[in-house]
């Protein structure tokens, strides 16, 4: 993994499931932990999607009649310690929705509790097949003031690939302008777009999945 691809585990709230994003609930064992106390009034569960910009999805709903304060543990690398954890305010007939990106595979351990319920405690393992893209960003600025972004994309199979790049101007999730070249077979390629907003999105992928999803940002330095 190079340094320009993405890390993983930078969580995004995601409001709106992209139209390509298809979940499907993960097939892994969910224990009760909460059974003999009474029904907490919010609920959690984990999706899994491969082929999407968020292989792990994390829904919480509220079925309460106030707002809950959740707390949420990630254990990363599957060695018993939470390595990252917050947790949003569910609202009364909420759900939140949080995308984990594009995880490498291996296993997580979440935990999403209340103040007095644990609501999921769950071990998911991700194997995720290789979309035979691989992708990353650079950016520059040039001449001193004109701002460039340049897509690098690398076919890794034998076979011709339609890429497609979508840019989000305004990060909400949908994009705003896309395109992507065909590769041919084991083609690198560099697309190279001059730009004048500051901090966007970007996603890469094929018709198997998703290479890149991603923001970039040209900093003024301040
Ligand atoms: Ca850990
Ligand atoms: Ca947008």
């Amino acid at each position: 993994m190079t340094s320009d691809e993405p890390t993983g585990i930078s969580r995004r709230g995601v409001v709106k499931a992209a139209a390509w994003s298809l979940p499907v609930i993960a097939a892994t064992t969910t224990v009760p932990l909460a059974a003999a106390s009474a029904a907490p009034a919010a609920s959690a569960y984990i999706a899994t999607t491969c082929g999407g910009p968020d292989r792990l999805t994390l829904y919480i709903t509220n079925s309460g009649t106030s707002a809950l304060q959740t707390f949420v543990d990630v254990d990363l690398d599957d060695d018993g310690v939470w390595d990252a954890g917050d947790g949003p305010i569910v609202n009364p007939g909420e759900t939140q929705t949080l995308g984990y990106g594009l995880m490498a595979n291996g296993a997580y351990r979440f935990r999403v509790m209340t103040a007095d319920a644990v609501l999921l405690q769950e071990r998911v393992v991700l194997d995720c097949a290789p979309v035979g893209l691989r992708a990353w960003t650079t950016s520059a600025i040039e001449n001193g003031t004109n701002p460039v972004l340049t897509v690098h994309l690398q076919n890794e199979t034998s076979s011709p690939m339609q890429t497609y790049i979508d840019l989000d101007w305004d990060r909400d999730g949908i994009p705003d302008s896309g395109d992507g070249p065909v590769l041919a077979p084991n083609e690198y390629r560099e697309v190279r777009y001059e730009l004048w907003f500051a901090d966007f999105g970007v996603t890469v992928r094929n018709d198997v999945g998703y290479a890149l999803n991603t923001t970039v940002a040209f900093g003024s330095g301040a």
